[in-house]
């Protein structure tokens, strides 16, 4: 594999809308992100993705853009964006944008002029279709919910398809003159912005059969069919599309994509990744894949610490020495996880530790969303006014259909819903945790009095302290190679509730330890082994390493 600049790095995610607050609306902003890239440089962050900031009517959140070039007057300025660069540029981190190019908004001047003028040359930008005797076009169910065709405002037979919400129209990516314009927007952001690269949205969406045939329905009783197997059926449409974007953008100026995409597998992986990938990496959804098989929230079940660490592992051994893919542990997509992932004995700050130490010692390029550092754990909602997302107001009526009751409906979405990763950062103990003078437009979580900034900044056992300590260590000299390129070299589990591996270079080890049991565990070292790092009880003994409970271990062999 070739040596890149981003290899190494650790990166960080922010949702701007719920970062921080500069201006008293209730809703974060860049000058809130700009006051903080001193804290994200003490943490050791090199690489920061930032969710949409683009021009946008927030259908869903931002992922519906209706201007690429601009700055949506809620987050600020252009103005604004580029003091943030600079801000950025002085602490060496590269800002990633969100590329969102599967589709635009229906408020994009696009789609407006498309719905004037169905035969202009914008309409052609989007997949349009005719009625099929009165009906839609096929029988293709969307992301977030019913058909994925919806009426061109103005014209009664003619359909435009959305795999996403509504107000999102796709873009028709078989259109060779659309696929130009997306590199030219791409190629500003990247040369004439400067920014690091992209985080490239839901982008496997973009493969798809134009025939839009009549799919066999899909369990769940609507007479519908997920239109993910459409995309799961023509992965290489999109791949082929994705090595032209490759090509005219990240690899002609030696930027760094990370892709949203799911279902890799050892025979896709070098597509993906790698020397002649079309990403320099891939998020690691494997354990989400493992949990999600079903439509509706209600059908998933969580997985044991086990079946977490075999997932996980198939997929480090599915990248191999081929490329990075992105650790993950949560999202603004995701609920928080540590409360998804371990068992509710672990729900907690040494969970939190120890479930980081694996998120970062993993090998890839490892990603921390904004306040998993804090050890933020899942908000507790009392009703659905308290949520926002769309997709959850979707999966609420879908629970209500089914006739489950309000109090399971609402379990299943404080398990599941979106909104985990969307409310506010907790800066501090105060009524709005520090992100807001005014009430936020999302409730700030319960644990924010001693799971904030400025608590865990002082106590240096806190979590925040401890990942600091994590990417120190990962960013050292001495350690940066093996941590970035050595082999990942799987461990037995002895107890059923233990990740255990070892990172390897030619001439040295390191085992990494994280037991999520009830019980401590031993491994067999060496007379001359180090502790590197432990998040709680560990020592070394008569050539026995032992993790407590709830503890990890970072051990040089
Ligand atoms: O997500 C794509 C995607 O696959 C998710 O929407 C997923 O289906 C869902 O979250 C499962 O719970 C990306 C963005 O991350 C998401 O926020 C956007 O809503 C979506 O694309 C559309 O742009």
């Amino acid at each position: 594999m070739q040596q890149k600049w981003w290899h190494g790095k650790t990166a960080y995610q922010i949702y701007p809308r719920s970062f921080k607050d500069s201006n008293g609306d209730g809703v974060g902003d860049l000058p809130g992100i700009i006051e903080k890239i001193p804290y994200l440089a003490e943490l050791g962050i090199e690489l920061l993705w930032i969710s949409p900031i683009y021009k946008s009517p927030f259908a869903d959140m931002g992922y519906d853009i209706s201007d690429y070039q601009d700055i949506d007057p809620v987050f600020g300025s252009m103005e604004d964006f580029k003091r943030l660069k600079a801000e950025a540029d002085k602490y060496g981190i590269g800002i990633i944008m969100d590329l969102v190019v599967n589709h635009c908004s229906d408020e994009h001047e696009w789609f407006k002029k498309a719905c004037a003028d169905p035969s202009c040359k914008e309409a052609s930008y989007f997949i349009i279709r005719e009625g099929k005797d009165g009906k839609v076009p096929n029988n293709l169910r969307a992301n977030f919910g019913g058909s994925v065709w919806d009426k061109l405002p103005g014209h009664d037979n003619l359909y435009y398809c959305h795999f996403f919400h509504k107000k999102q129209p796709d873009l028709d990516w078989f259109n060779p003159e659309l696929r130009q314009k997306i590199y030219e927007m791409m190629n500003w952001w990247l040369v004439d912005m400067g920014i690091a690269g992209f985080r490239v949205d839901a982008i496997m969406c973009i493969g798809k059969d134009p025939s839009y045939p009549q799919y066999e329905p899909d369990d769940v009783g609507d007479g519908m069919c997920s239109c993910g197997k459409m995309n799961s059926d023509n992965v290489d449409v999109a791949i082929n599309f994705l090595h032209e974007m490759n090509e005219q953008t990240f690899r002609k100026h030696d930027k760094f994509a990370v892709g949203e995409v799911f279902g890799i597998s050892k025979e896709n992986v070098a597509d993906f990744i790698g020397d002649n990938g079309v990403f320099s990496s891939i998020f690691d959804f494997s354990a989400r894949e493992a949990l999600t098989g079903h439509y509706c929230f209600y059908g998933f079940e969580k997985l044991s610490v086990a079946r977490y660490r075999e997932v996980v592992f198939a997929a480090q051994e599915t990248a191999g020495d081929c490329g990075f893919l992105a650790p993950v542990i949560e999202n603004h997509d995701e609920p928080r996880g540590v409360s998804t992932w371990l068992p509710p004995m672990w729900h907690n700050a040494k969970g939190a530790k120890a479930l980081g130490t694996v998120n970062l010692t993993l090998k890839g390029i490892p990603f921390i969303f904004q306040g998993q550092e804090l050890g933020m754990l899942n908000t507790r909602f009392d009703n659905i006014d308290e949520l926002d997302d769309c997709q959850s107001k979707d999966q609420y009526a879908m629970c209500k259909a089914h006739g489950l009751s309000e109090t399971v409906t609402m379990q299943v979405l404080n398990d599941q819903a979106r909104d985990h990763g969307r409310v506010p950062m907790s800066w501090d103990d105060s009524e709005y945790a520090g992100f807001s003078t005014v009430k936020p437009w999302m409730k700030v979580n319960q644990d924010k009095d001693t799971v904030n900034v400025a608590t865990e900044a002082k106590d240096p056992d806190s979590v925040l302290n401890y990942y600091r300590k994590l990417i120190k260590l990962r960013r050292d000299p001495q350690y940066k190679e093996i941590f970035t390129y050595g082999e990942f070299v799987p461990m037995d589990d002895p107890n059923g509730h233990t990740l255990a591996y070892l990172r390897r270079t030619s001439d040295r080890t390191i085992m990494v330890v994280a037991n999520f049991g009830a019980w401590p565990v031993q491994f067999p070292v060496n007379e001359s082994s180090t502790i590197l790092l432990s998040s709680d009880r560990v020592k070394v003994e008569n050539n026995q390493l032992t993790v407590a409970e709830g503890s990890s271990a970072i051990v040089l062999l």
